[in-house]
């Protein structure tokens, strides 16, 4: 059954990619091995920063429960990386055995935006992130902060900016993944709230959820 609601969410994960603008573009890298370090280095992704405007915001999950073996989503903002490549404590990750869910980020104010950046490590399945990203600047008069799981988050005032899927086509998917999220005119829009879909990235077994390190909102200059 476990494996049918996964299928679905790729599904669904797969038609919502084609309505994000053309001008958005992902850049993923993956480090393996010595190239995964501390310092969470990449080859064209941006080292998370600490002053970037998520720092300050409000996170609140929406949808799915945290596992509580993380110390939740103060993780994703804190400014602090993991050492290691398996460190629950410095890691937010849904809970095992569930399928994902959806947390937001309140800017506190809308903010012209140039980049997302997000951040995870694992040795194992949990290295890889797959989500979709939507964004509001909480204007139209049907916006809902909160889509629970059976809400399309466009139909309440959001608006896709990209999915993510940094799952490699095929070996060993362990590793150490930065994604940066930007668009070829600079900015992605002025927006206050995002959303973040997240699902797992396989159902072989309890453990797909991954481990994320830490999210940047990079304002435009
Ligand atoms: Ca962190």
């Amino acid at each position: 059954m476990a494996k049918i609601t996964y299928a679905v969410a790729a599904i669904l994960l797969l038609s919502c990619t084609p309505d994000a603008s053309p001008q958005v573009k992902v850049t993923v890298d993956r480090n393996t091995g010595p190239d995964a370090t501390r310092d969470f280095k990449f080859k064209r992704v941006p080292s998370p920063a600490k002053d970037d405007v998520a720092a300050k915001a409000k996170m609140t999950l929406v949808v799915g429960k945290q596992d509580p073996n993380g110390p939740g989503l103060r993780a994703l903002n804190d400014g602090v990386l993991p050492a290691g490549e398996d460190q629950p404590g410095a890691n937010f990750f849904f809970d095992s055995d569930t399928d994902g869910g959806r947390f937001l980020i309140d800017l506190g104010s809308t903010i012209e935006i140039a980049q997302v950046n997000s951040y995870s490590w694992h040795p194992g399945s949990r290295g890889p992130q797959v989500y979709n990203l939507y964004a509001s600047d909480g204007a139209d008069p049907n916006f809902n902060a909160a889509p629970d799981a059976k809400t399309d988050p466009r139909a309440v005032g959001w608006k896709l900016v990209a999915g993510v899927d940094t799952r490699p086509k095929q070996g060993e998917e362990g590793g150490q993944y930065g994604v940066s999220i930007t668009d070829t005119r600079g900015s992605l829009g002025k927006y206050r709230y995002l959303l973040f879909d997240c699902v797992p990235t396989e159902s072989d077994d309890p453990w797909g959820n991954t481990f994320y390190s830490e999210i940047d909102v990079v304002a435009k200059q």
